[in-house]
């Protein structure tokens, strides 16, 4: 627990005032302590990289001050300081993270998948239900990727604001006291280099949220100085056009330096109080700091910092100028701090130990079995293998693996029970390292998309038949009057409802809270919503245009995708990204590049209608499921006429529900989105010809395809076409992974699985521009057809 708030002034004697700079000094001491030892940890081999909060403790102590229960924390290496003196790690967890160790017991944050001081709170108990997150401190979980927590920031600020203006949201207890949470972002000064920096800092200060961000300033980004960084080698200089005046709404900004402790604390103080109360946002830029074993454990500092930088560093060491100070004002004795040094020294060392034996003591139980069946064969050279791990200081659970497998290799040709022991411990172990390793990719709780029942749409005599945009206008509509927590933005989300109208006059029916425009910035639109769903909301975050989501790849995948696996299930974001592609016009209105995002979004579901009532099923789906998903309409579909089911905002689609759209014999074609209907369009001329061509639309790539349609087909046909939009072994070679590897289909075929897609590059302007350039009807045909003349050359003649 913590024990670093200030009381109110009034009650604070100077007893009390001393004893809690005291036990800060503590903490900041074992901090220290804790990244010496680190470094030393990994330079001797027991951990495999070290990256650490030195020359960094002082402010994070300010911080932790004004950080209380309910608020939230969007940072990145450098905070174990905060991190500890907040309460929200212990020096056990901070050590059995260095090693790696799977037990999540001992690394709770991410069940030792994340590099050390990459910090995260539970927001999920063991079954991936919210817990509380009022009662809590919270820390979203970090990234590597410079800059990248700053995205998902302006979310987690955002949600105040909602929940605070928004009375429809007061029965969320879990997630809000009316607003009064802050969103902290620490950021190094090199990092406010990104884009997504100034995207982010641009965006709050227009929403006007209560996000706090502090720039650790150590005039340094690993080997490169601020001059290479910065203009004027200032960020809080350069940013001073954001500061509110009479000229408009900003920010307060801050400056101070990072070795005053007295100073950071009034800053921290003041500023905070600013944010919270009055929901403005605060920028706190802290100089001065230093970074006295240099970057990380990849190399020393030594080799691009000159001696006086070096000189001033020693001195400037923020831990020394508290201790001065603290001796200086009569707050404590040099006898005094040096007693707490020593025993602060100790009890890291403890820490140390007890973490590494736990660890070590996993591993040793798992060798000590193995050893004692491979003891069991006659093969003296893995007895004598066995016997050297057995010996060595620190055995890995690769090497006790690699063993295993090595054994059962070499004994391949034996029937003993020793080697029945060891294919027994490998495929048990397999089991559990599946779960440490590998689990997780989704959070998998009792509300998964994947368990949202299937109900089928329905229709009457007089369903009307519409433009596809107005089946899915009034699934949004059905969806926002029946659950509060939803919530929709992007560029030309509000006042005119989408570029294609599925939110028309959505905004004026549930308010610009709900519906709304944000400004051209991808990356933060993606990050408001993902701290948006973290915080217990439902957002839909559109990206104007597929084209454009390579803006936010980044986002989505290095955030949104990994979130529940780097928090071994303990966070989630379902956030559901809406966007349209595939087919219309140029060069940037045609893409569909679905094999960059089928590979870059593991993690999340990734949905490819056909038409637009598919598309309000799937919502329909994804609005019931806590999941992330990313849905892509089909931007020639919105005029389209489709009928408008009766239960438009109930029937659902489930993911990885394969559909056969039209059966066939000849051919199985397999295709998504909008190529669904070049490829229907072909099948009725090869009808003609005598060809008659099953269609199987997958709907989802990210599952797909869960009841293996797709080889069922193949059963019945033995020919596979596969029909896409992306370039030549794009979305098209991960089908054949799927349908030919995945689900044995190969076994069926009779010749050369084909695939047909878009040229390798975009599309050029005008119709004539995608006719020789995308799969078109005439494209299709002929395909198919050569395939038949291959296996019937006498019927099916020669075209060309
Ligand atoms: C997107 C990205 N680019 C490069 C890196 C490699 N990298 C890791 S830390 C770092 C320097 C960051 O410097 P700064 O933001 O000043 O933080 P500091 O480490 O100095 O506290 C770099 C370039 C990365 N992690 N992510
Ligand atoms: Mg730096």
């Amino acid at each position: 627990m913590t024990d670093n708030i200030l009381p109110e002034q009034e009650e604070l004697s100077f007893e009390d005032f001393k004893s809690i700079i005291i036990s800060d000094y503590k903490i900041a001491y074992e901090s220290r302590q804790a990244s010496l030892l680190g470094r030393k940890e990994v330079l001797t081999g027991k951990a495999k990289f070290g990256i650490f909060g030195d020359g960094k403790e002082v402010a994070q102590l300010a911080l932790a001050k004004a950080f209380k229960a309910g608020d939230w924390r969007s940072g990145y290496y450098r905070d174990q300081t905060f991190m500890l003196a907040a309460g929200m790690l212990t020096m056990p967890e901070f050590f059995a993270q260095l090693y790696a160790n799977t037990d999540t017991d001992a690394d709770p944050g991410s069940g030792g998948r994340q590099m050390n001081c990459h910090f995260a709170t539970r927001l999920l108990d063991e079954h991936g239900n919210w817990m509380d997150n009022t009662k809590t401190k919270n820390s979203s979980a970090d990234i590597s990727p410079t800059g990248g927590q700053m995205g998902r920031l302006v979310g987690l600020a955002l949600a105040s604001k909602l929940y605070r203006n928004n009375s429809e949201l007061e029965y969320l207890k879990n997630f809000s006291v009316n607003g009064n949470e802050v969103a902290f972002g620490t950021i190094g000064n090199a990092s406010t280099s990104e884009g997504i920096f100034f995207e982010s800092v641009n965006a709050a200060g227009v929403l006007q949220i209560p996000m706090a961000i502090s720039i650790w300033d150590d005039a340094y980004g690993i080997s490169v100085p601020a001059e290479y960084q910065t203009t004027k080698q200032d960020i809080s200089e350069i940013l001073k056009g954001f500061q509110r005046d009479e000229k408009g709404e900003g920010y307060e900004i801050f400056k101070v330096r990072g070795w005053d402790y007295p100073g950071l604390c009034e800053t921290y103080e003041k500023a905070i109080k600013i944010c919270r109360d009055q929901h403005i946002p605060v920028m706190i830029h802290v100089t001065e700091m230093t970074q006295p074993q240099g970057h990380s454990t990849s190399g020393s500092h030594e080799r691009y910092k000159d001696k006086a930088r070096i000189a001033w560093e020693v001195e400037y060491d923020c831990m020394l100028q508290m201790r001065k100070w603290m001796i200086e004002s009569a707050i404590s004795t040099e006898e005094e701090l040096t007693e707490i040094e020593i025993a602060a020294k100790a009890y890291i060392r403890d820490c140390q130990k007890k973490a590494w034996a736990d660890f070590n003591s996993l591993m040793k139980s798992e060798l000590e079995t193995v050893v004692e069946i491979i003891q069991g064969t006659n093969d003296q050279e893995l007895i004598k293998t066995a016997n050297a791990l057995k010996a060595s200081v620190d055995p890995s659970r690769k090497d006790v693996t690699g063993m295993v497998r090595h054994a059962i290799r070499v004994l391949r040709n034996e029937h003993s029970e020793a080697k029945q022991q060891l294919q027994l411990w490998y495929q048990e172990q397999h089991d559990s390292n599946f779960e440490r390793y590998n689990s997780k990719l989704f959070t998998g709780s009792i509300e998964s998309p994947l368990n949202v029942n299937a109900i089928l749409p329905e229709y009457t005599d007089d369903s009307k038949i519409v433009d596809g945009r107005e089946i899915l206008n009034a699934c949004f509509d059905s969806n926002f009057s029946r659950d509060a927590r939803i919530l929709a933005f992007g560029e030309d989300v509000g006042a005119i409802g989408d570029v294609n109208q599925g939110f028309a006059g959505l905004q004026a029916k549930y308010g610009k809270r709900r519906i709304t425009d944000t400004g051209i910035r991808e990356m933060t639109i993606v990050g408001q919503g993902i701290g948006l769903a973290m915080r217990g909301l439902r957002p839909i975050a559109e990206i104007q245009y597929l084209d454009y989501l390579l803006f936010a790849l980044n986002i989505l995948s290095d955030d949104l995708a990994t979130l529940s696996y780097r928090t071994k299930g303990r966070q989630k974001a379902p956030l559901i990204v809406r966007t349209r592609g595939h087919r219309l016009e140029g060069i940037w209105h045609s893409g569909s590049p679905m094999g960059v995002i089928i590979n870059s979004l593991r993690g999340v579901h990734v949905c490819v209608p056909r038409n637009m009532t598919q598309a309000a099923g799937m919502y329909n789906t994804l609005l019931r499921g806590d999941e992330p998903a990313l849905v892509i309409e089909c931007l020639n579909g919105y005029r389209l006429k489709e009928k408008l089911p009766s239960n438009i905002g109930e029937f659902t689609v489930e993911l990885g529900k394969a559909e056969i759209i039209r059966e066939g014999s000849d051919m199985t074609i397999v295709s998504y989105g909008s190529t669904l209907r070049i490829v229907e369009q072909a099948a009725e001329e090869l009808e003609k010809m005598g060809i008659n061509v099953e269609i199987v639309d997958p709907q989802t790539f990210l599952p797909f395809d869960l009841d293996n349609l797709c080889s069922q087909s193949l059963r019945k046909t033995s020919k596979l076409l596969v029909v896409g939009e992306d370039v030549p072994g794009g979305s098209s070679a991960f089908i054949l992974q799927q349908v030919l590897e995945g689900q044995n289909g190969y076994q069926y075929l009779d010749g050369k699985p084909r695939t047909l897609t878009g040229k390798p590059h975009r599309t050029p302007y005008g119709s004539d521009g995608d006719y020789f350039s995308k799969p078109s009807v005439d494209d299709v045909i002929e395909m198919v057809y050569e395939m038949i003349n291959e296996s019937a050359p006498d019927k099916f003649p020669k075209l060309f």
